[in-house]
Parts: C-alpha cells; structure tokens; sequence
C-alpha cells in the first residue's frame, strides 16, 4: 500500500487514493500510539498464541463524537482490527474504475500505530454494492472481469499491510444451497473459485477466508461449506480459513461448536471467530448479562482448543456502537463493553477464559 501513511502525518496534499478526498472531504489527525496494557485482553490473547480483535469504522467509530474513548479502548484491548464496513464494495469502489481508500488506509493506519493486525473485509459479498455495478448491462464476462479486477486492485493496495482477507463473504442459504445473490446469478458457483484465484494471486502471503454465519455448529449450512472449501483447497484455489462470523442469541451457542471448528481445521485451515456478539432481550438483567457472559467465555474456550482457530474477533466492543439494536428489534447490549466503555461481565469472562 505505496500511499499509506500514520494519520497525523496526513495533509491535504497527500490524501490518500486514486480518487481525492474522503467521503466527507475531511482530514483528521490522530493521537501518538496508546501504550498497551499488561493486563488488557491483547496481552492475554497473545500469551495464548492467538489475536482477539474487534471491528470499527474511519467515520462514525475512529473520528467518531467518541473517539478518544472509542480508541483508547479499542488499542488498549485488540491487537486485531476487522474494517466494519469501511472496505466493503460500495465504499472503496463507489464508480467504476474509481477507488476510494482514504478511511480505509485511516483504519489501517491506526492498527499499524497501534501494532494491531488488519483482516480484511469484504471482497466479493451480495449487500453493499454499488448502483453502477447492480444496474449496470454486463455481459458475465464482464461481470467477471469487474470483480477480478476489483479484487486486485484492492488486495495490491493493502499488499504486506492486512494479514488475511475475507475474500468470499455468505455465498449459501441457509439450506446449504448457493444464494441467488448478484455474483452467483451472473457467474454461476464458479465465481467462488475465481475470486480466490484472482486474490491468491494478488498476495500470496494474505491468508484468504471464506466467511459466513449460521456455520458455526454442525448443521446443512456448514456441511455445505465444508464441501464447498475442501473442494476449493484440493484445487489449490488458495483459501487459507474459514471465519465463522457467530452473531449470537444469548444462550445460542451451538454445543457442537469446537467439533465443528476441529473439522475444518483438519482440512488444514485456519479457523477463526470472526463477527462475534451476543445479543440479549432489552433491557438487558444482571441475569441475561451473566447468561452471556458465559456464552464469550465458551466461544473462546472452543476456539482455545483447536489449534488452528488463531484469531477472535468482535463485531465492535462497547454496546454504544452495534449494528442489532437496528436490526434485531427489542435486542442489543450484545458487546464485553457497555455504552460507557464500563466492562460487563462478558469483558471478564473473556479475561478468565484467555488467562
Ligand atoms: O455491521 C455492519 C453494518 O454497519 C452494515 O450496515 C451492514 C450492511 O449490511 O453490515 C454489517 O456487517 C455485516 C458484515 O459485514 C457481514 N456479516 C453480517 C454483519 C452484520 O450485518
């Protein structure tokens, strides 16, 4: 990623990307790195040989009306970043042949000050496209040149600065069968293969993921999958893991969790918890908040066990900044921080559990 640079270095000359300015046409500053603590999750993590992580934004989490708290805490706990959806289609690849990386390189730019890690996140996914790629005329040659293309551009950017990607995010129903989504209705399942290919080639050293919810136990869905990437892995197509995202119900996580984990690492990939939270009825009770505390500390437990899953990531951290309250009606607190950056007791049972 030739134009990446710290954000307090930034000026207006030297905005980064193809296209010009940010979104919002702003450019923020951020503070020296925050120094780790000892005790904090990312210590622990690391003592255990694994990453713990959460996801964030440039705009509304980084530069955010909290951001001194938001990353203060964020780089005192993770030494793992997932861009929330600050990598997604829409937002670096808004016209065609234009690429926008100013929030993203932000993002990457704060994890490498912070000396945390970056997953990537998304390449080829079925929301979060742009209108000129969805109502566009394309042949499926096009199409395919399009997300290939795509792919490249953007893994080259952030060659030797984001450590593994989720290259192919939900391609199945949840009857295990292809989602009729816009790639698998103009390319038919080859475009799974392809994507990987073109990514692969892009950065051979970026561990490559496919990802997806509802996987996380054994059911039809994740029998699928485990067809579809031990298919992918005998064609040396390149993927590296499999990211079981785990966006909970309190007292839902599947018994058959670590199993299921254990077969895909036998497949010889990477397992890793890549979306995890835990949602509870509102208001939240010390009792749903104990409940799901004990459901953090089994999920890092099933992946303390297997030795290929090397990687929990949260969809967030604090309960002030989550996508279920707007999506789950009636359900959110489903974060190990609470509004005010107060640690739940979720925090502490992912502290004992990593410890
Ligand atoms: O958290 C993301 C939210 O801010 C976006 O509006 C949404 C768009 O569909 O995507 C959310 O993140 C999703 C992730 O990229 C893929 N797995 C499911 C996540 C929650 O919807």
């Amino acid at each position: 990623m030739r134009h990446l640079q710290p954000m307090w270095r930034l000026t207006l000359a030297c905005v980064v990307c193809a296209c010009g300015s940010s979104a919002d046409g702003s450019v923020t500053t951020q503070p020296p790195p925050i120094s780790p603590d000892t005790f904090a999750l990312r210590a622990l993590a690391a003592a255990r040989g694994r990453r713990i992580g959460a996801a964030a934004d440039h705009g509304y989490h980084l530069q955010g009306s909290d951001g001194n708290a938001f990353r203060s805490v964020l780089a005192r706990e993770f030494n793992l970043l997932t861009p929330e959806n600050d990598m997604k289609f829409d937002h670096l690849h808004p016209a065609q042949g234009t690429f926008n990386y100013v929030h993203a390189d932000s993002l990457v730019a704060f994890a490498e000050a912070n000396n945390m890690k970056v997953r990537g996140h998304t390449l080829v996914w079925h929301q979060q496209l742009p209108g000129w790629l969805t109502a566009g005329t394309w042949t499926a040659r096009d199409v395919s040149l399009i997300m290939q293309d795509h792919i490249t551009q953007v893994v080259n950017h952030y060659k030797g600065h984001v450590v593994s990607w989720d290259v192919v995010n939900e391609a199945l129903n949840d009857d295990g069968r292809m989602r009729a989504s816009f790639w698998f209705n103009s390319l038919g399942r080859s475009y799974v293969e392809t994507a990987f290919t073109a990514a692969h080639l892009a950065d051979p050293d970026a561990i490559l993921f496919y990802n997806d919810y509802n996987i996380e136990g054994i059911n039809a869905k994740s029998d699928s999958v485990y067809a579809l990437v031990q298919a992918l892995k005998l064609r040396g197509a390149g993927i590296g893991g499999v990211g079981f995202q785990a966006h909970f119900q309190v007292n839902g996580v599947p018994p058959t969790l670590q199993q299921n984990l254990e077969r895909f690492a036998a497949l010889g990939l990477k397992v890793e918890i890549t979306e995890l939270d835990v949602r509870v009825p509102l208001p939240s009770t010390p009792q749903s908040l104990r409940d799901q505390a004990a459901d953090y500390a089994k999920v890092i437990s099933a992946c303390l066990a297997v030795a290929n899953c090397d990687a929990v990531v949260m969809w967030g951290f604090t309960d002030k900044e989550s996508w279920v309250p707007s999506v789950f009606s009636g359900w959110g607190d489903a974060l190990p921080f609470d509004a005010s950056y107060g640690k739940k007791p979720a925090y502490w049972s992912i502290y004992n559990a990593l410890k």
